[in-house]
């Protein structure tokens, strides 16, 4: 049976009517092993089952991952788990408007997000809470953006992480702009290596099928900018899966561009930590770009507006429940006598805290005042703008009961 790849490499020898041949329903059930299956290219450091397995390509990139730093990876992706299912409990008591699941993709979002470096700069689309986290943002100022009261609740100069990104796939081409400006800035290939910098974009596989993410591939190959493309393929936009949107794994795409393309087990939080830091000192070596497909799955809804159960099969969800990413690196580092069971206990407390504080923060959080979407629009506000302002602010103050 012919591979998908052959349905675009048609044989030499079997004339031009092979190009034009229709894949046949087996061809077409081929073409889902493409992308639903990790396969022998799935670049994988921690089995499911918690067994370390050894790759002489990425193991250097582990040196520093003791059992201590192991613990912190495990205690990150449970505080943003239980981070996440708080806030999405708080969107089914009314208390934001919509809340976006990273459910399942911890692994891969804590172990890129911990890849990077403070003088590094992410782009995320909106799902990204996990890289939020490693970047030191306080969750709590993402709630605000999810109870409609904000555009977004940090600096992104500040914690070198972007504003969330909701039109999807233009957070590449704002990615691919930016890291084109560290390299006319020098920030790449210099000797000494802390004067190097590297830019990471997040985006889903849907988001592939997007122009500007190819314009944003274009840009980025052609100036050899700095740039990680970081794609997490959690198989499925919205309702629709990614075997549908692709001929190829993702990850071969990159080839069409010039630059590598490496598929990753995007549950296994120790591949991905090695891989991103692989592919970012390559950018910051000059030997930019790179795409990482990490291959997870959206183990909740796409939000809390969307009901899965619409279009997918629970016995999806039941095989991917068995490549959780936090209980993997839970059962290698009680096999391995890296933790014991006091420590998974006061993860689970500290987990149980967090949480509590983000309740009580979200139930007491202010409605901002209503002159805010006035401000922080432009550096000088022009003064059409003021006009606006004031004419609004009049116009509150004229109803019972003073200003608003
Ligand atoms: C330009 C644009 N088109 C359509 C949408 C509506 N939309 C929101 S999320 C989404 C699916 C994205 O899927 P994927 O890129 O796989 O990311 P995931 O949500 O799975 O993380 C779509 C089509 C949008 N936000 N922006
Ligand atoms: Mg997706």
């Amino acid at each position: 049976m012919p591979s998908p790849e052959q349905w675009t490499r048609p044989d030499p020898g079997a004339g031009p009517a092979a190009t034009a041949a229709q894949p046949s329903p087996e061809q077409v059930i081929a073409g889902l092993r493409a992308t639903t299956e990790g396969g022998a290219e799935l670049t994988q450091l921690l089995t499911p089952e918690g067994e370390r397995l050894a790759d002489s390509r990425f193991d250097p990139y582990l040196a520093d991952i003791d059992a201590e730093a192991l613990r912190g990876l495990y205690r990150d992706m449970v505080l943003v788990r239980r981070a996440d299912r708080e806030s999405n409990a708080m969107q089914r008591q009314g208390q934001l408007g919509i809340w976006v699941p990273l459910l399942g993709q911890e692994a891969a979002q804590v172990g890129s997000g911990r890849a990077l470096r403070p003088a590094d700069m992410a782009f995320p689309s909106y799902r990204e809470h996990g890289v939020a986290y490693t970047r030191g943002i306080d969750f709590r100022d993402l709630l605000g953006i999810f109870r409609c009261t904000d555009h977004s609740g940090w600096d992104p100069a500040e914690y070198g992480f972007h504003p969330y990104t909701i039109v999807i796939g233009n957070q590449v081409l704002n990615a691919a702009g930016y890291a084109m400006g560290q390299k006319f800035d020098g920030k790449v290939g210099n000797a000494d290596d802390v004067d190097n910098e590297a830019t990471i974009v997040y985006f889903g596989d849907g988001a592939t099928s997007q122009g500007d993410v190819h314009e944003g591939f274009v840009w980025g190959a052609v100036y050899d900018a700095p740039v990680v493309y970081f794609c997490q393929n959690n198989q499925w936009a919205i309702s629709e899966p990614t075997e549908r949107q692709s001929r190829l794994p993702l990850y071969q795409r990159a080839r069409g561009y010039g630059f590598p393309g490496i598929r990753v087990d995007g549950n296994d939080v120790l591949a991905c930590l090695a891989v991103t830091r692989w592919a970012l000192d390559e950018c910051r070596h000059g030997n930019g770009p790179v795409l990482i497909e990490a291959f997870t799955y959206r183990m909740d809804a796409h939000t809390t507006t969307d009901d899965p159960t619409r279009y997918r099969l629970s016995d999806e969800l039941e095989a991917w429940k068995l490549k959780d990413p936090i209980e993997r690196v839970r059962v290698h580092l009680a096999r391995a006598g890296c933790a014991e069971q006091d420590f998974f206990d006061g993860v689970d407390a500290e987990a149980d805290e967090f949480a509590a504080q983000l309740r009580d923060f979200c139930f007491n959080m202010p409605d901002p005042p209503p002159e805010r979407i006035f401000s922080e629009v432009y550096a000088d506000t022009p003064a059409a703008l003021d006009a606006q302002r004031e004419e609004y602010l009049s116009y509150l103050a004229g109803f019972a009961g003073g200003e608003h």
